[in-house]
């Protein structure tokens, strides 16, 4: 399902896809969001993997990636640059008397087309030369729309929300990460990273101490002001907003692509896809359930129109009763609760929040839920935090709302 702001007609269109890596290429940049409208192999040489092409992007017409670009052997996943700058005559010295065959070219065309779209429409990769070092950058455009240029090769990343340092151990880059928040606290490693602040009051100071290449930032916490300090700072950051569950996925493939470790991503992401079809199979003919998902109940939180989690308990075989109300997590009025009448409560708690949201909010003890003992507590970590184990919290909710399903 496509987003408000999300281009329509992201269609590929490539002059040389017979191939099958080419292919499959084309299916994971079609799950991105983003302005990249197509992208032309030129050709490709079997030569360090270098290759040609040009990519177009709908909004700006042509894309500045164009040309011969090389994905040296050594830094496979980790460097894509422009030949003639130093790093590929760094890395080409190395691999110049190696030739490669066209089975191993396949995989750095599907690589490199990868790369090209997830990091998206101006694609413009340059050379930020300093006294003392060659830092290659591209230019990426992040989930909320802002233009960032980001290392080619990044080894030091600060987390500014637990779901984004679960997705950084999740696609193997956690040995990278140098800051995270004192809620980061899965996978267990996470709690020994440097500890920057809370998720809404970070401190700043920390950040630019442990000199991170970028900051990640979701939108599941509210760090708007926060995100405009850094910028200030010149400090890159990348800001996820996903809003539906596949835009989950594609966090946690584009997060694959920006730290070089594509394929621990894909894989994850195929692993994530395969257990959602299972469990929508499972609901598939069932009667949706009309839930209320209670955020918080004093005050009174809920989800809206714009939060992934709408999307999760039609997932789960509910309809949210608060599925048209505009915005992600609206504050709800005790009025509209009692007037919403659903037959299942959701309650997020019991995970690293303990009893924090563990009653039904006053407004709704009289529901058909609440009066039915309809009410399900499902771990907090699994539902709030839009990583990899929202799936596990799908399959919690589906089993919740659909019992007889699961038998
Ligand atoms: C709703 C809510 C959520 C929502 C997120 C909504 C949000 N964006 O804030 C969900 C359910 C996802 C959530 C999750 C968590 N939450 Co919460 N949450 C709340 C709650 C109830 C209300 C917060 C609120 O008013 N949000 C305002 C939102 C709705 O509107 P908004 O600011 O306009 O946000 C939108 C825009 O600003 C935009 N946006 C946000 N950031 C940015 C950044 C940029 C650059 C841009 C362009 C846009 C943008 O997107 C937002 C969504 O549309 C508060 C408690 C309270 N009573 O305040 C706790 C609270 C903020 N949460 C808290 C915690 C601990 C968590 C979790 C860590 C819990 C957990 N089990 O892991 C997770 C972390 C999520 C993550 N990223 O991993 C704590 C924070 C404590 C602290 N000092 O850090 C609070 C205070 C609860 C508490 N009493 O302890 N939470």
């Amino acid at each position: 399902m496509q987003k408000p702001g999300d281009l329509p007609g992201r269609r590929l269109q490539l002059s040389n896809a017979s191939r099958k890596g080419v292919q499959a290429a084309v299916e994971f940049s079609l799950l991105r969001k983003g302005p990249v409208a197509s992208l032309s192999l030129l050709r490709d040489r079997k030569v360090g993997g270098i290759l040609a092409f040009q990519s177009w992007n709908k909004k700006d017409s042509l894309c500045d990636l164009r040309g011969p670009l090389c994905l040296c052997s050594d830094h496979i996943a980790r460097q894509v640059h422009h030949r003639g700058t130093e790093i590929h005559r760094a890395c080409t010295e190395g691999i110049a008397s190696r030739t490669f065959s066209r089975q191993s070219v396949a995989p750095l065309v599907l690589l490199m087309i990868v790369v090209t779209l997830i990091l998206t429409s101006s694609c413009s990769l340059r050379r930020n030369q300093n006294a003392s070092s060659i830092t290659e950058t591209h230019e990426v455009i992040d989930e909320a729309g802002r233009r960032i240029q980001l290392a080619a090769h990044i080894d030091r990343i600060v987390s500014l929300a637990p779901n984004l340092t679960e997705i950084v151990y999740a696609v193997g880059a956690g040995d990278r990460l140098v800051g995270d928040t004192e809620y980061c606290d899965y996978p267990e490693a996470a709690k020994k990273v440097a500890k920057i602040g809370d998720t809404i009051h970070p401190s700043i100071e920390r950040i630019i101490a442990l000199k991170p290449q970028v900051v990640l930032v979701s939108t599941a916490s509210q760090l708007e002001t926060f995100t405009k300090q850094l910028d200030e700072q010149k400090i890159a950051v990348y800001v996820t907003n996903p809003g539906n569950l596949e835009e989950v996925f594609r966090s946690i493939a584009t997060f694959g692509v920006l730290f070089g470790t594509h394929e621990q991503a894909a894989t994850l992401v195929a692993d994530l896809r395969r257990r959602t079809t299972a469990v929508e199979a499972k609901i598939g003919g069932t009667n949706p359930v009309a839930v209320f998902y209670q955020v918080s109940g004093e005050p009174l939180y809920t989800i809206g129109r714009e939060s992934y989690l709408t999307d999760l308990v039609r997932r789960a075989g509910g309809t949210s009763v608060t599925a048209d109300v505009s915005g992600a997590f609206p504050r709800y009025s005790d009025e509209a609760a009692l007037a919403a009448r659903p037959d299942a409560i959701i309650l997020p708690s019991g995970g690293s929040m303990g009893d924090a949201n563990s009653t039904v909010a006053a407004a709704l003890k009289n529901s058909p839920a609440a009066l039915n003992n309809r009410v399900y507590k499902i771990n907090d970590d699994h539902l709030s935090r839009p990583g990899p184990r929202l799936v596990d919290g799908l399959e919690e909710m589906a089993r919740a709302l659909h019992p007889e399903a699961f038998r």
